[in-house]
């Protein structure tokens, strides 16, 4: 029997709302990875769109945490990492990314921190800057379109695109030195939405993508990014665990969509897990 994986998330917890780490547990323990966490802030609900919800900032928990388990001999399979607060999270988290470090590690930045051609309210100018720097670190990257764009420095466009502008995003941002690079929200046509990747060692593009859902529902590329990674570490190939993660996602955001829900509430990938358990055993 092959050894069970174990997986870091590093990432906010929100307590409501259904994004980071509250996403993060149940689908990657839904297949069968164990899932250590890191929580970077504890927050009320997530910021998109809420208003009035409380922070604790943790950026001081979190190399006390990292140093305790110095002594407990524990190694990771995957760190996987998404919504940090500041620079300083920034570079924490690249030590820990020098920390764990083994040649089968694998390093997956969801660089969280921008949507439809803006950065969230939260971040200042800068701070793409800082999550290209660890970004460029990471062995998988999976920035939709905006964030790509901003870690790039390169104009922000609204589908549907050209192969040629998904193509030279994919290729950039495998130069800044990922291997790996999912780009979601990509479309080639209005009735679509799907995700584009490029593995650089296989010199191999993919693309997969499903009918559009109208709206814009939060959360899901947490629920995205969660289900990409467990599929990895389950040996499927890039373009394989995209398709994984969008059938995941999709069907998530056609079930809330069903049931009319806020989309503030994030989207129901709990009536989901039993059959990415399935497709991932
Ligand atoms: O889903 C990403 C995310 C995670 N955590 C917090 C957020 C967001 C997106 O807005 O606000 C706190």
């Amino acid at each position: 029997m092959e050894r069970q994986k174990r997986v870091l998330a590093i990432h906010d917890i929100s307590c409501f709302g259904r994004c980071s780490l509250t996403v993060a547990l149940p689908i990657i323990s839904a297949a069968g990875i164990e899932c250590t966490v890191i929580p970077t802030a504890v927050l009320s609900t997530h910021t998109g769109g809420f208003t009035g919800f409380t922070f604790r900032d943790l950026t001081e928990d979190i190399m006390p945490i990292v140093e305790h388990w110095k002594t407990l001999d524990i190694g990771y399979d995957a760190l996987y990492t998404g919504y940090l607060g500041s620079f300083e999270q920034i570079d924490i988290v690249s030590s820990i990314f020098d920390t764990y470090k083994t040649k089968d590690l694998i390093t997956l930045v969801d660089p969280v921190m921008a949507d439809n051609g803006k950065l969230y309210g939260a971040f200042g100018p800068d701070f793409p800057k800082g999550m290209k720097r660890l970004a460029s670190k990471a062995d998988a990257v999976v920035p939709n379109i905006t964030e790509a764009c901003f870690m790039l420095g390169k104009e922000y466009k609204e589908g549907p695109y050209t192969e040629q502008y998904i193509k030279d995003l994919l290729l950039s941002l495998a130069d800044m030195g990922p291997d790996k690079v999912i780009l979601t929200g990509v479309n080639y046509n209005e009735k679509e939405l799907g995700a584009a990747t490029y593995d650089k060692k296989a010199d191999e593009f993919g693309f997969y993508a499903k009918k559009r859902i109208k709206g814009y529902y939060h959360g899901t590329g947490d629920v995205f990014g969660s289900a990409l990674l467990s599929a990895m570490m389950k040996g499927k190939n890039l373009i394989d665990s995209a398709a994984v993660a969008v059938d995941f996602t999709v069907e998530s955001i056609i079930r809330t969509y069903k049931a009319k829900t806020d989309i503030r509430f994030g989207v129901n990938f709990e009536e989901g897990l039993q059959k990415l358990a399935k497709v991932l055993k």
